[in-house]
């Protein structure tokens, strides 16, 4: 039972001993604050139209808020902010997983319910974190991918987002553990790992800075949407030998996905965008009017999308996980930039 929902019944218990017959005023709707990484992502203004479409139809409201940079800085800014108004639950993609704690425990201690989204804050400063889709099961996808364009051996390099940024951080860490354990990725040699902050001249930087360091590099992996834009102009723009992969939207992706040399990107992956910011939504409402509390085990249904049931994560907390990574290739991505 949220905050709102409690102080109803206990005015209404009031309102009721003391005078009789009492009408009960109608009760609001949730009210959510979503939290993005950082303002000019155009991810999070996609994940954000199909929440807030979700969560009105369901009678909340929804509040959407874009950080200045993606730093854990600027998101404690805004928390400060939020915390003094009346949400019942805030939806937060974190730009640290750490780093959040203090200011959401104090979310948590006024009664705002903590949800994360697409990006963790560690299983103390949340009740369920949704996840896109499996950790494991997206970085299998763009090992492949990298295997594949690499032709099995050779250079390649990771362009991320921030250095903080748990969703970036999860992946690589799965990637690394993946391209360790089997022998299949043996003569592939990661040579670095750098970071475009999610700022796109920063992400075309950082990718000259690759393509001129390393002259032998074959691929580019990019687990990051902002990222993956701008290397695949700047690689397209540049006709550099070095291809591309990694977590694109179709949208921004378009011009640069094909299977000729002239194209820089061959394939990429994300997830079903749409549910994504559903799916949040229909944590928020669910947290919200008690039918969950977040713990391993628990189902509800998320309106259209279906039943799910909440997981164990393996930072010990709990998650939702949307479903698989979703491919793109020079076959779909027409088709899906209409959409995303
Ligand atoms: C960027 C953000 C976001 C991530 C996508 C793939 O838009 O870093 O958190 O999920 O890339």
């Amino acid at each position: 039972m949220n905050k709102k929902m409690v102080s109803a019944l206990l005015c209404g218990a009031m309102v009721l001993s003391m005078a009789a017959p009492a009408a009960y005023a109608e009760e609001e709707g949730v009210k959510i604050a979503l939290v993005a990484k950082l303002a000019g992502d155009a991810f999070f203004e996609v994940a954000a139209e199909s929440f807030v479409e979700a969560a009105e139809a369901e009678g909340a409201s929804v509040e959407v808020v874009y950080p200045e940079e993606a730093t854990a800085d600027a998101q404690i800014k805004v928390l400060d902010n939020l915390i003094s108004q009346d949400f019942d639950v805030i939806c937060i993609s974190a730009n640290d997983e750490n780093a959040l704690q203090a200011k959401l425990e104090e979310a948590m201690d006024e009664g705002i319910q903590v949800v994360s989204f697409d990006s963790a804050v560690n299983a103390d400063s949340r009740e369920v974190f949704v996840n896109q889709a499996g950790t494991t099961e997206v970085a299998q996808a763009l090992m492949d991918a990298v295997y594949d364009i690499c032709d099995g051996e050779g250079q390649w390099a990771i362009l991320s987002a921030t250095s903080q940024a748990t969703n970036q951080n999860a992946w690589i860490a799965a990637m690394q553990e993946i391209m360790e354990s089997d022998e299949k990725y043996a003569d592939l040699e990661l040579v670095e790992i750098a970071y475009g902050d999610d700022e796109a001249q920063k992400s075309t930087d950082q990718t000259e800075a690759l393509i001129t360091n390393y002259p032998d590099l074959k691929c580019i992996c990019a687990p990051t949407t902002v990222g993956i834009a701008a290397a695949a102009k700047y690689l397209q723009d540049n006709e550099c030998a070095c291809k591309l992969t990694g977590l694109g939207l179709p949208s921004e992706m378009l011009e640069y996905t094909g299977d000729g040399d002239e194209y820089s990107c061959p394939y990429f992956y994300l997830w079903d965008m749409e549910g994504l910011g559903a799916l949040s939504a229909y944590t928020c409402i669910a947290i919200a009017d008690g039918m969950i509390t977040g713990a391993e085990g628990e189902t509800f249904t998320a309106g259209d999308l279906g039943e799910f049931e909440i997981v164990a994560a393996s930072d010990g907390g709990t998650e939702i996980i949307l479903g698989d990574p979703m491919e793109f290739n020079p076959e779909n991505v027409a088709e899906w930039a209409e959409v995303f």
